[in-house]
């Protein structure tokens, strides 16, 4: 598989960055995964747009413009002749040595994996997947915003060991005031009420893209949808559980820490928007 690397398309093996880089130091760098369906690449600018933000909200300049990463992507999954793929794109303080100052660091890095892709087992969405929620709070939103797609994900990823730990795998992760803010790598949906609920923006949550996308979805359906704090006792008593995501697209969930949504299986506006996101991506829709 080639690898995009600082302006050059490279074999994986010689796809290599320096152990002095802060990317790899410090967690200095942000990121995108992306997926491309059937050789269109989903929410392309979406993405492209919050790598931006990730990097500007760090005082870091990609060196590139937003269509010119566009059109990287474009080129590195030719090179790779892939029309279904899981994307990363990553671009990092750079090479600078010791010390914390982001000034020792001239140049950032930037590259692009795309790898075939990896799909969830049909078994989760058909019947739903159980999570649990953890005790690891998700990042206080100003000591390091969740909106800001940084390297470090430590935060996410000790969650997911507890995830792990519990035998699931996933987590909700609730923020600093006790509120649902989002799962390790996805985020959280309720219906309740006919309405479709997630936490606001400023819960604490990456702004998902996915998530974005299915409000789309649900308002052309004429569902109903509102962002507001909701609790753990509010996901407990749901009608229905979903998570959106890149990964995931749409995933309905059956139980949290034990205890049934709804009737324990993907209800009626869940499956409804899982159809509508395999419309849009040209997939036909999941019998069950
Ligand atoms: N919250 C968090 C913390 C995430 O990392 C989402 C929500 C969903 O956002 P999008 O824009 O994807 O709808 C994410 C995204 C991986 C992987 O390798 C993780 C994500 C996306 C793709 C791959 O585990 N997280």
């Amino acid at each position: 598989m080639k690898v995009w690397l600082n302006g050059k398309l490279v074999e994986e093996e010689n796809a290599t960055v320096s152990v002095y880089d802060h990317g790899l130091l410090y967690g200095d760098g942000v990121f995108e995964g992306i997926r491309a369906y059937n050789g269109k690449v989903f929410l392309v600018r979406e993405h492209v747009r919050r790598l931006f933000e990730s990097a500007h909200a760090i005082r870091m300049k990609v060196p590139y413009t937003q269509a010119q990463v566009a059109e990287y992507i474009a080129d590195t999954l030719r090179a790779n002749k892939l029309k279904d793929a899981y994307i990363r794109v990553v671009c990092t303080r750079g090479y600078g040595f010791m010390g914390l100052d982001p000034d020792r660091c001239t140049h950032p890095t930037f590259f692009i994996i795309t790898t075939s892709i990896t799909l969830y087992p049909d078994e989760w969405y058909d019947h739903g997947m159980p999570i649990v929620t953890a005790s690891t709070i998700r990042n206080h939103p100003d000591a390091m915003s969740p909106r800001i797609k940084s390297l470090n994900y430590l935060n996410n990823i000790l969650a997911k060991i507890e995830a792990k730990d519990a035998g699931v795998i996933e987590a909700v992760m609730l923020n600093h005031v006790g509120n649902v803010a989002e799962c390790t790598g996805d985020n959280i949906f309720i219906v309740a009420g006919g309405e479709l609920i997630t936490p606001p923006i400023a819960s604490g949550i990456l702004v998902g893209c996915t998530r974005n996308f299915v409000m789309g979805l649900a308002r052309k359906a004429r569902i109903p949808v509102r962002e507001i704090d909701i609790t753990r006792h509010d996901l407990y008593t749901a009608d229905e559980c979903f998570l959106t995501g890149t990964a995931a697209e749409v995933i309905p969930v059956c139980s949290v820490d034990k205890r049934l949504i709804g009737d324990g299986k993907p209800g009626p506006i869940t499956k409804k928007l899982m159809a509508g996101f395999a419309r849009a991506i040209g997939r036909s829709v999941r019998k069950a």
